[in-house]
Parts: structure tokens; sequence; C-alpha cells
């Protein structure tokens, strides 16, 4: 039932594009395809490319993803919405994201060969900006298609100080078109994403899928530490305003907090200026990324931070500002997709195995126009965000086939969705 040489839509072929895209990067030796990149803009070339193989039409919104549809019987219907993102992290792993967007083109492939088509079309996306990681916070992506633009996106800048409005104009995205990409007026009827899990709790109950019951809600920070550089040398230790001790003070508040609330607070990026071994560090640049299944726990360990952070800037004398990049609430999974998984995993001899995700997805934003529900497949050490990424072949097979029975059990609900 779940052979996985690469025929089309097989394990095998899903495992071999892949590879494929895992070629496109920006930095040779590493996957990094940051939001509206030189190598995302080729991963999209090759994608679009798939799509009309698969018979799909295919084409860039105006926001920037690529949208794909394999038409149904019924043209009028609203239609069922499946992908994921094709941009990664820095040095990131080949299945974050990818998996979904080719498992979705997997279906696809498998009903095209089969000349088979269900009453309602199949679009695919691959969202232009999941991770966030060149702007501190999606800027477009499933936001624009959301129909739920952030504020001052524009204005954005990158750590090359590239503002996100040049950015998207480089990638040939008109930023006065961008609101055009919404599809608030005109909604699938449901969204649904297969993802790794980036997390140990499918291994660890040895589970190749998982339900997705909701996404955790998370707060990013951009924090400037501003002391006073000087000859690591010359200047007395008392009369010292050191930007890095004061923002490593801040580094391990995050820490102790975070646990002490039972949240993930993580400083993933920092910048010292200048930089150099005898002076001492002026200006620190650092991001904190915090997550809570609870917005109202998750808020107050947001002001518990903020209140320690300027306590350590009085104590050191320096200066200490804070910029909001993201803030999302965290979004429930509908339950009718939620069931939907649940009954095909049930027919599939699989376990009903519910977790809620602590990593963000472009279903935060597509909940605001459609029902949502994701499908999580077991990741080896549930590692992610790093080449280490590794997902079982047989998982896969069972991913495509779970994805493809969800479709078909959606199509038969799909009037009370
Ligand atoms: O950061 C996240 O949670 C996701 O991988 N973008
Ligand atoms: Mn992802
Ligand atoms: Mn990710």
């Amino acid at each position: 039932m779940f052979a996985s040489e690469a025929y089309p839509g097989s394990a095998g072929w899903v495992m071999a594009r892949l590879d494929a895209l895992a070629a496109f990067t920006d930095e040779p030796g590493r996957i990094t395809r940051l939001a509206f990149s030189p190598s995302l803009d080729s991963a999209n070339a090759e994608l679009i490319g798939w799509m009309r193989a698969a018979g799909m039409t295919a084409r860039i919104d105006a926001a920037g993803n690529v949208v794909g549809r394999y038409e149904g019987l019924q043209p009028d219907r609203p239609a069922l919405l499946l992908g994921s993102h094709l941009d990664t992290v820095r040095n990131g792993g080949r299945y974050d994201g990818a998996l979904g967007v080719v498992a979705a083109l997997a279906v696809v492939e498998r009903l095209a060969k089969a000349g088979e088509r269900l009453p309602f079309a199949i679009e695919i996306v691959a969202f232009a900006d999941e991770e966030g990681v060149r702007f501190g916070g999606t800027v477009l992506g499933s936001w624009a298609l959301a129909g739920r633009i952030p504020e001052g996106w524009r204005e954005r800048v990158d750590g090359d100080g590239v503002r996100a409005e040049d950015a998207v104009r480089a990638f040939g995205v008109d930023p006065d078109e961008v609101p055009a990409a919404s599809r608030a007026a005109d909604p699938p009827f449901a969204y649904v994403e297969l993802h790794i899990e980036q997390g140990p709790i499918l291994e660890q109950e040895n589970c190749g899928l998982g339900i997705v019951t909701a996404i955790a809600g998370a707060s990013r920070l951009l924090v400037t530490v501003a002391g006073q550089a000087g000859h690591a040398g010359t200047v007395p230790m008392a009369l010292r305003r050191d930007a890095l001790v004061a923002a490593s003070e801040c580094v391990l508040a995050v820490d102790r907090l975070s646990r002490d609330k039972g949240a993930v607070g993580t400083v993933g990026h920092l910048r010292v200026e200048p930089d150099a071994v005898n002076v001492i560090p002026g200006r620190v640049r650092f991001s904190v990324d915090i997550r809570s299944g609870d917005d109202a726990e998750r808020k107050i360990l947001l002001a518990e931070i903020r209140k320690a952070f300027d306590a350590i800037a009085v104590a050191r004398g320096v200066g200490l500002a804070v910029e909001i990049t993201s803030d999302t609430s965290a979004v429930p999974c509908a339950p009718v997709v939620v069931e939907a998984i649940g009954d095909v995993l049930a027919d599939m001899g699989l376990p009903r195995l519910e977790l809620a995700s602590g990593a963000g997805h472009d279903g935060i934003a597509i909940s605001s126009i459609a029902p949502i529900g994701m499908i999580f497949l077991r990741c080896v050490g549930g590692v992610s965000h790093d080449p280490a990424e590794a997902v079982g072949v047989d998982d896969v097979a069972l991913g495509i086939e779970a994805l493809e029975r969800v479709c078909r059990r959606l199509g038969e609900t799909s009037t009370c969705l």
C-alpha cells in the first residue's frame, strides 16, 4: 500500500523533489532560502514547472506566493487549499515547509494520472515568507493571502539594510498591488497542511503521523542596547557601559523567566558593534522569540521580560530599546478538520494522536478566512531548523496517503464547513 518507488506521486517521487529543492540556496553548502531571495525565486520557478507538468495552472500571486490550481468538476465551488512554504531559515533543513508543498503536489499527480477530478478545485500554495527570518517577522506571504497585510511592512529592514518594499520589488512584486493577493472575498473552504512535527512527540510515541489541535502564539522582539565603546585596555571596569555584558544579562533573563513560566524563550540572533577584540562593545542588537499556547501567559511573560531588561539597563548604565517585530495569537485548528484528519488516520489503522504545534505556521494567518487543519509527520530526533532534519520515506508515504484521503473526506463534508 505504501510502496516508495519513484512513480509520480509516490514517496520516492516526493523525496527526489525535496532533494532537488535543497539545491536552491543563497549560501552554497547549506540550505538558506530567505523570503524574496534569488534562491527562492529559482525554487518557485522549479515548483511552477512541476505544477504545470501535473496539469495545474500555476502563477506567482501579487504578494509573491506560488499558487497552483487543479480544477474540480464544479469550478464555481470554493477550492480546497493545500500547501506550506518554500522559504527556509538560514542553514535549514530540506523538509520544513517543502514537504507540505511537494506532498500536496503528489496528491494532485495521483489524481491527474488517474484522470480523476474531485468536485472542487485543489489549490496548492507555497507561501513566500513563512519563516519571517529576513525581516524579523512575516511581512507578506500568508498574511497577504488572508487580506491582513502587516502595518508598516514596507519599512521593515533586513540585516543588510534592505527595505522590505525594495526587496519585494526586486523579486518582481509590485508593493502597491500586494492587496490583490487577498483571498478574503473568495476563500478556500478549508486549508490543510502536512508539516514535519519539528519536535520529539511522534517519535516518542512511535507514530508516523499526528493531528495538530492548535498552533502556539508567538512574540518576536528586536532589542537594541546602547552602551559606550572604548579601549579594552584603558577603561576601568567601574566606568564601563558595556553593551554586550548588559545584553548577556538580558539573554539570561529571557531564559530564566521563560523556564519559570513553562513557556519557551529564545535569543537566536545577536550582533555586536564594533565587534573587535580590543574594543568594549558599544552597541548590541539581539532578537527575542517567545512562544506559549496560552496568549495571556505569553503577554505576562513579555511584560516580565521587559521589566527585567529595564532594570538591567539602569544597573548597567546603558540605553535599551525594544521593537516588537511580530506578535501572533495562538490559533485552534477547526474541529471539523481535526475530526476529518482523525477519521482518516483511524481508517488507515493509525492512532488518533493529537498534539499542539509549538512552531508557528501559515495556518495562523489563513485561519482568519478558512477552517484550518494540519497533519504532523514524524521527524528524526525531532530535529528541525538544522541540516540534520530528516524524515522516513515510509512516513512520507503515509503522509501523502493521509493528505489525499483528507481531501476526499473534506469534500464529502464541505457543504457544512
Ligand atoms: O519559527 C517558527 O515557529 C516557524 O518555523 N516559522
Ligand atoms: Mn515550517
Ligand atoms: Mn520553520
